[in-house]
């Protein structure tokens, strides 16, 4: 069953055989056996079922409470009366419970990314995943360095944690196919929030941020409604005032605050994370809530009851 309040699989390394009960055996005076208690496993959202090659999926678990019977109790055994007949109305036989069913599964979490890294190539986004993660993307000063996303585990502290896509570099014609990165767009799209990085080394860095924020509506206009977090990379190479002068232009292409940062020397990039995390929050709180309005609604509707309507105000 599938648990949102899980991130790991890490309980099932320790506990690698998981069985149901098998079934009570039939017994004398018309007792039948009880069934075996089944056994329920709890796994996190994105957790891939696959078979003992681990190569055919069998589930891709995605919702909260979502259920796949993976292997079933042993049945009670019949008791006595069952094998009531003509010549034997009194019979002493009983069955036996029925034993488990027995299979070997392999379980992978599938990340995904709750925050996405978009920007030009060579804006520095591989070498901030590696700053706040344990993933190491290969970085290197040329751009398209990034060819497939990577995804690192952003940990705060206490259950505070998201996970990050490096994505590859966009440029201008992406949404059209252009360079790499229209293929990642795709990526981005389905997270929470994303992170723009602007390479701050650079002349213009408001021409960086339209550019790709026109590619970014143009494949697709959820990006018009998802949150994003603007930011000015590469500060430690640049001096107070040159920092200003860019931040400001940035912000005014932006319309939106700014972090400036340095993924190299880590400055201002917790603060950045802190932003980051606060929009996954609330979005996984509003899908918590929606969920449960859901379940509400449902039940009311199996208890034959109308759904709830805002209360009337004069
Ligand atoms: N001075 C400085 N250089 C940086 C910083 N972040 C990245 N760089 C350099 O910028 C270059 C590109 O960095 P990457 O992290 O590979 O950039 P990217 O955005 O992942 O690039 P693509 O994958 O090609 O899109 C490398 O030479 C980095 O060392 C930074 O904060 N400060
Ligand atoms: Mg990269």
């Amino acid at each position: 069953m599938a648990n949102e309040d899980l991130n790991t699989l890490i309980d099932y390394r320790y506990r690698q055989h998981i069985h149901a009960e098998t079934g009570q055996h039939g017994m004398g005076r018309d007792r039948t056996g009880s069934a075996g208690e089944d056994a329920i496993i709890e796994l996190p959202i994105g957790t891939q079922i696959f078979d003992e090659t681990g190569e055919h999926m069998l589930a891709d678990m995605c919702e909260h409470g979502e259920k796949l019977l993976l292997a079933k109790g042993g049945n009670g055994g019949w008791g006595n009366t069952r094998f009531k007949s003509s010549t034997n109305r009194a019979p002493r036989r009983a069955n036996p419970g029925e034993p488990w069913e027995e299979y070997t599964l392999w379980l992978k979490l599938k990340l995904i990314a709750d925050v996405g890294l978009v920007g030009l190539p060579n804006a520095g986004k591989s070498t901030l995943l590696s700053a706040v993660s344990a993933a190491r993307p290969k970085t290197a000063d040329y751009p398209f360095t990034t060819l497939h996303p990577s995804l690192g585990v952003v940990d705060m502290g206490a259950s505070e944690r998201f996970v990050m896509a490096d994505l590859p570099g966009l440029i201008e014609g992406a949404a059209d196919g252009a360079g790499l990165g229209h293929q990642f767009l795709g990526h981005a799209e389905r997270c929470m929030s994303i992170i723009h990085l602007v390479d701050g080394s650079v002349e213009n860095p408001g021409q960086a941020y339209t550019t790709i924020r026109k590619e970014v509506e143009t494949y697709a206009d959820i990006f018009k409604d998802k949150p994003e977090i603007v930011a000015l990379n590469k500060c430690d190479a640049l001096d107070p005032e040159t920092i200003k002068q860019r931040s400001a232009e940035l912000a005014k292409a932006s319309g939106a605050k700014v972090f400036n940062i340095s993924g190299v020397s880590g400055a201002s990039v917790k603060s950045l994370m802190r932003a980051a995390f606060e929009h996954v929050q609330a979005k996984r709180n509003a899908d918590k809530q929606a969920r449960a309005a859901l379940v509400k609604a449902e039940a009311r509707k199996q208890a034959g009851l109308e759904p709830e309507t805002e209360k009337w105000q004069p």
